[in-house]
């Protein structure tokens, strides 16, 4: 579907019919049986997602080595941590939660006032993707450009009531900004890089920031569908303020979904899909890579003539001993910031708020493997594209997990 300017099909906020009283959800929010969630067992003690001080990062002190490869530690096993000690006042965060939890108790004439369109999905929004008769999962959210100025969203986007949300909005991008600045050097150094080469990549001061705020209403079959379907992140960094007394995220860990317990006071932070891509070959995959190009391209090469269509059985055999050891060397090696898929569960007892904010390369910048990290016998994974290419790209296809990076590789 190539027409952004409305959605195919006419959108009803899910808070709407949470306030409506249903006792079971429409047809069109109940997932298929394989994509449901297991509302048990998705705790493991043993196995929490890491929390990072980050005290010792801004005050220098003996604690930023350690932070920082926690930090490293965690982009290359989870995609995903925690921070504490972040820099940004907690006045601002609860004033922040406060402001979004009022505009979406206003009248709904007055929220569908601001009703978003696919084009560039400003304003209040209940689905992503513009697939026509597609499962809709159970949540409405806000979506703006904060970053750099001259994309600030337009003022017809910015609610008008209540009347501090604005200020509020635009003063917590501004700290929570300066946070993901400091997070993107940390990241830069871990790659052996210089500390600024990520926000060079992203466009420097072109960087873009956005925000998106999500409420999942009361849901009374939350075993039957999803608040938020799996994705990966398709920007840069994201920090996420999540409900303080509602769980809900879920990260995909080793293959199972782990309920995230967000620390009082922490943001989590995750990688997105463009630095994966940037940093996605270094020198430690090398050897993964190299037998998996190798590989993959004598079995396309075979797949794509006539007379036969099927690699031979040798082929087929080592392209998935390939996929295999690039796997287990992915999650082993050095080098690598991982962009992991996430989803979010719905809730019957209680409403659910959590505020993403995304901290993206400029719209034109263009993407590409850190041409540091190649070496001569190793052809870039990933096309270089712009952000707004990419964004498109996901937005035509709506959540559908790390399948749309992994539709994306050259090889
Ligand atoms: O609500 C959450 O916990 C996650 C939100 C999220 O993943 C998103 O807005 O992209």
């Amino acid at each position: 579907m190539d027409d952004l300017r409305q959605w195919p099909d006419p959108v009803v906020p899910v808070q709407s019919l949470s306030d409506g009283g249903l006792t079971c959800i429409p047809e069109k929010y109940v997932k298929p049986p394989s994509d449901r969630p297991s509302l048990e067992a998705n705790f493991d003690p043993g196995l929490t997602m890491p929390v990072v001080d980050l005290r010792g990062i801004y005050d220098g002190s003996v604690d930023s080595r350690a932070a920082m490869v926690a930090i490293w530690d965690a982009c290359k096993e989870w995609g995903f941590f925690q921070v504490i000690n972040h820099g940004v006042r907690q006045d601002l965060v609860e004033e922040m939660k406060g402001v979004w939890r009022e505009f979406f108790r206003r009248p709904s004439d007055e929220k569908q006032g601001y009703a978003n369109s696919p084009a560039t999905y400003e304003g209040y929004g209940s689905r992503v993707g513009v697939e026509k008769g597609a499962v809709l999962d159970w949540g409405d959210y806000y979506f703006l450009h904060l970053l750099p100025r001259s994309i600030e969203s337009h003022d017809r986007h910015w609610p008008a009531r209540p009347s501090t949300l604005r200020n509020v909005t635009e003063e917590y991008g501004g700290e929570v900004f300066k946070l993901c600045g400091a997070l993107l050097r940390v990241l830069s150094m871990g790659l052996g890089l210089d500390e600024e080469y990520l926000r060079r990549a992203f466009g420097g001061d072109g960087t873009a920031a956005c925000v998106r705020v999500n409420l999942y209403p009361k849901c009374p079959q939350p075993e039957l569908t999803l608040g938020l379907s799996p994705h990966s992140d398709p920007g840069g960094l994201t920090v996420l303020l999540a409900d303080d007394h509602v769980e809900g995220l879920q990260v995909r860990k080793d293959g199972a979904w782990l309920t995230v317990r967000p620390v009082p006071g922490a943001f989590i932070v995750n990688v997105g899909d463009q630095i994966e891509v940037i940093c996605f070959q270094s020198p430690t995959t090398v050897f993964a890579c190299m037998t998996y190009v190798i590989i993959k391209q004598e079995s396309t090469k075979t797949l794509g003539t006539k007379l036969e269509p099927r690699p031979p059985m040798l082929l087929r055999f080592l392209r998935n001993v390939a996929d295999t050891l690039f796997a287990i060397l992915n999650v082993i090696s050095n080098g690598i910031y991982k962009s992991v898929d996430h989803r979010v569960i719905a809730s019957s007892k209680d409403e659910r708020l959590s505020i993403a904010f995304f901290y993206n390369p400029g719209g034109d910048v263009a993407i590409g493997p850190a041409r540091e990290l190649l070496t001569p016998q190793l052809p870039p994974l990933y096309p270089c594209i712009t952000f707004n290419e990419y964004r498109l790209y996901v937005r035509k296809r709506g959540p559908s997990g790390k399948s749309q990076m992994k539709s994306l590789k050259l090889y």
